[in-house]
């Protein structure tokens, strides 16, 4: 066998095995955790199955093409250095054949997306809303009438408002306000009405259905129906500015009588104007001084104080959180690093204000109360 055949036939088997890392690989990245291949909602299981359906047509796809080119090559191989191969000039019928098929093979993705498409927007009560293509493909083109049915048919509606570079979330059934993890009952059609506070970012949950962009002045649309207690997560996937890879969203969903009893608490915390006036520690009750004297309170709500600061995060559960700003695990170490320099967050919009050591350790102690 001549050298230049060794390397062919090496090559051969180089390109193959390339070929099939290249199919496997996705699957195996996207079957990690957070994996749109878990779905815990409805509209979240159907964009798994189209995935699936798809997968499955290119494997068939691939076996066949990858099977006629080798066996093409092994059975029409060149056998001596003066051979020519038999010369055709076309064929018609295969022609239109490999023409027709693809083209079939796309319409039928096209009508399953589409139908994928359809039941990512809100459920009403009549179904699945009736819908145009152009409120389809650009999903902000809601009419009233449409957003009317989408929260009639909800049992929980959640305002999310994005801001450079953290969620807010207002609980619009219970008159609250909590931002960064987004609790939820499981089971729930919860309908989510977003908007943005600045530049445009996207919601997605891989688990919990499909992305949806924020616009600022304009309204979306989202839902998800969480079938088992859990956290999911996910991230901005919108590029908004210099800290948009730290923008995590996160869902906690509860077992129903917890989540109400959560709720209520929520509630029952934005009735007081001082939280910490019922914690018997007096550091703590020092904590709160700080935060309003140093003006914490002009941007973060706590409970009924400053509860129209809308610039920073509402902390009234702040201690509940995993992560500080999306950046660093929730200790007491990272949050005094946080204080003391905001800015480790890339364009991050809080200042650095110089607050004494004891100062500091009340602030702390408060802001460890707030669960
Ligand atoms: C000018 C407005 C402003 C002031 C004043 C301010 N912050 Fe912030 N703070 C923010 C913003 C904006 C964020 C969110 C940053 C991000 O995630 O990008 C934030 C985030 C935080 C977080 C993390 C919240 C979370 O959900 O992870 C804590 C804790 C915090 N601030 C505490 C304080 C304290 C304590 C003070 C007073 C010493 C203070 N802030 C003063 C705007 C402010
Ligand atoms: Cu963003």
């Amino acid at each position: 066998m001549s050298l230049r055949r060794i390397v062919r036939r090496q090559l051969l088997w180089l390109g193959g095995v390339i070929m099939l890392v290249g199919m496997l690989l996705p699957n195996a990245v996207a079957a990690q955790s957070p994996s749109p291949l878990d779905p815990a909602s409805p509209n979240a299981a159907l964009i798994a199955n189209l995935y699936w359906i798809v997968f499955w047509m290119s494997v068939a796809v691939f076996i066949l093409v990858e099977g006629l080119l080798i066996y093409s090559a092994i059975r029409f191989r060149r056998r001596s250095d003066d051979e020519l191969p038999v010369q055709v000039h076309g064929n018609n019928r295969m022609e239109i054949a490999w023409t027709i098929g693809p083209a079939l093979i796309a319409i039928a993705v096209f009508v399953l997306a589409w139908q994928v498409m359809l039941a990512d927007r809100p459920p009403t009560a009549a179904g699945l809303s009736p819908v145009s293509v152009a409120s389809v493909c650009f999903n902000n083109d809601v009419t009233p009438e449409e957003a009317a049915a989408f929260l009639a048919a909800s049992t929980l509606t959640i305002e999310i408002v994005g801001q450079q570079w953290w969620w807010q979330y207002n609980y619009l059934d219970y008159n609250f306000t909590t931002a960064a993890d987004l609790y939820v009952p499981v089971g729930d059609v919860v309908v989510l009405q977003i908007t943005s506070r600045d530049v445009a970012h996207a919601w997605w949950i891989p688990q919990l259905g499909g992305k949806q962009d924020l616009y600022p002045g304009a309204v979306t649309f989202s839902w998800f129906q969480v079938s088992r207690p859990g956290v999911f997560e996910g991230n901005c996937t919108e590029l908004c500015g210099a800290s948009h890879a730290y923008m995590p969203m996160r869902v906690v969903a509860l077992p129903p009588d917890e989540f109400d009893a959560w709720a209520q608490a929520q509630v029952a915390k934005n009735q007081v104007n001082a939280i910490a006036i019922t914690n018997p520690s007096p550091q703590v009750q020092q904590g709160e001084q700080v935060f309003v004297q140093k003006g914490c309170v002009g941007c973060h709500a706590v409970g009924g104080l400053g509860i129209n600061a809308q610039a920073g995060p509402n902390l009234s559960n702040f201690a509940s959180r995993r992560q500080i700003a999306g950046i660093m695990p929730n200790t007491e170490d990272n949050l005094r690093s946080w204080i003391v320099n905001p800015s480790q967050k890339p364009g991050a919009r809080m200042p650095a204000i110089p607050i004494a050591p004891d100062e500091m350790d009340a602030l702390i102690a408060y802001l460890d109360t707030l669960e």
